[in-house]
């Protein structure tokens, strides 16, 4: 992707920034301040210091500006005043309220879906990640190139390389298209590769958790506790892009893999969520979710609503979930943990950091996969030594003693394996 193209923030200098959000019909002055506060932390996780915020009560949001023209043009002097280079808007633009706003503010202009894609762009490491981010950076981008070109486009008259008549406009729009195609073909590629990675770990039999939740609830956090792992934990949004599965063994030999997802946001990006549709596939495929909420967030419940509305957008709403409340080690109000307890029932309360509460946790994790694994007796004559191994390797065994040559055998094993442990049941 051409880097022109994107507007991005420069990461060595800070750069200043306004935010601007709307007070509009159904939502109070109170969401949209928390809105504001989320886009700010956005702002700084990009790289951007925050020097002002503006709002303004309306209805709807106007056609041409999104806010109405007089506090549009209001914005000018005020960058002027802050050396602000850009102003972020809360929502989404549409192409023309963009394009209209660079025009009016002759600033860098950008939206929230932009500010998250350029966040996700600089964080994502691997192949896929990037592809992916890319993918929808483009998508974004396709009926935004009149603004982006606006002052380039032209007729061109096109010898040889272009049709008769085609504009600039039209040749970028082409070749937009067609790394879209080219991204899409290639992302094809890659997830191949790690379907079959996926069946390997499959076959198996260890089932599959999959860590979900807000950003910055500490999913990572609990992940390298939990497996004593070494994935990245910080108080940054969207510290992790790409999947990590890791094996776990719990207390009472329970095998699983662990996965940490990219975290969730409100208003996260449609671009974003089609084109992390795969990655994300380790949430459709889990066993069970681990929710994880930073219980010490004061918007905790609408960052549990946004999870929940994203994981039905994923198809799995129905998954069997473990709620879990981090953090309870930073409570303004202690007593809130057992309040949360008692309205989500099954739900455990835990912190990371300190571990308080690890124990319960980990207990309830075993309780809620107990119906993956099946305690069996079985005699395996000489012959079975590779299913003999596949149960050391997949299962827990129990006991085991000799009977002649006949291994003598109970052991707790995966649904899946104790199939086809049938007709050695004794
Ligand atoms: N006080 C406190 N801080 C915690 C706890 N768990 C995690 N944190 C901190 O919260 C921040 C975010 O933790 P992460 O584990 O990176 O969160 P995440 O959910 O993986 O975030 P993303 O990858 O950005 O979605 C880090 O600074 C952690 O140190 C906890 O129990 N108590
Ligand atoms: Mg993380």
């Amino acid at each position: 992707m051409p880097s022109h193209l994107l507007p991005t923030f420069k990461k060595q200098s800070v750069e200043k920034t306004i935010l601007v959000g709307l007070e509009r019909a159904g939502k109070s002055r109170w969401e949209l301040l928390e809105s504001l506060q989320e886009l700010g932390e956005l702002a700084r996780t990009a790289g951007a210091k925050v020097v002002e915020i503006v709002t303004q009560k309306l209805e709807h949001p106007t056609a041409p500006y999104y806010i109405g023209k007089g506090k549009a043009e209001e914005l000018l002097p005020l960058a002027i005043m802050h050396e602000a280079s850009s102003i972020i808007f809360d929502d989404e633009l549409t192409p023309a309220q963009g394009r209209n706003l660079e025009v009016l503010l002759s600033c860098k202009v950008l939206d929230r879906t932009q500010l998250i894609l350029d966040i996700f762009a600089a964080r994502a490491r691997s192949r896929e990640g990037r592809l992916q981010v890319e993918l929808a950076q483009l998508q974004y981008l396709l009926p935004r190139l009149t603004r982006m070109w606006g002052h380039l486009s032209r007729q061109t008259g096109g010898i040889g390389t272009r049709g008769p008549g085609e504009t600039q406009l039209e040749v970028d729009r082409r070749r937009v298209q067609e790394r879209i195609s080219r991204l899409k073909e290639d992302l094809r590629g890659v997830r191949q590769v790690r379907t079959i990675q996926r069946e390997g770990r499959l076959r198996r039999h260890w089932p599959l958790v999959s860590l979900v939740g807000y950003t910055n609830a500490g999913k990572s956090s609990l992940l390298n506790l939990l497996t004593h792992a070494d994935v990245l934990a910080e108080d940054k949004l969207f510290a992790t892009l790409d999947p990590t599965t890791r094996h776990c063994i719990l207390p009472n030999h329970q095998k699983i893999l662990l996965t940490d997802t990219v975290g969730f946001i409100r208003k996260l990006p449609h671009t974003l969520i089609e084109s992390f549709k795969a990655t994300l596939e380790e949430v459709e495929l889990a066993d069970l979710l681990i929710h994880v909420v930073d219980l010490s967030h004061p918007q905790y419940l609408e960052q549990i609503e946004a999870v929940e509305k994203i994981l039905a957008e994923l198809g799995a709403a129905e998954k069997e979930t473990l709620l879990v409340f981090n953090k309870i080690d930073q409570l303004k109000y202690p007593a809130l943990v057992q309040t949360q307890l008692a309205r989500f029932p099954g739900s455990v309360a835990i912190s990371a950091l300190s571990q308080r509460g690890i124990d319960a946790f980990i207990h309830e994790l075993e309780n809620r996969l107990a119906r993956t694994r099946t305690q069996g007796s079985y005699a395996f004559p000489p012959e079975q030594s590779a299913l003999l191994a596949e149960i050391y390797r997949n299962g827990h065994v129990t006991s085991l003693h000799y009977d002649g040559e006949t291994s003598m055998i109970d052991a707790i094993v995966p649904l899946g394996l104790a199939q086809r442990l049938h007709s050695f049941k004794r």
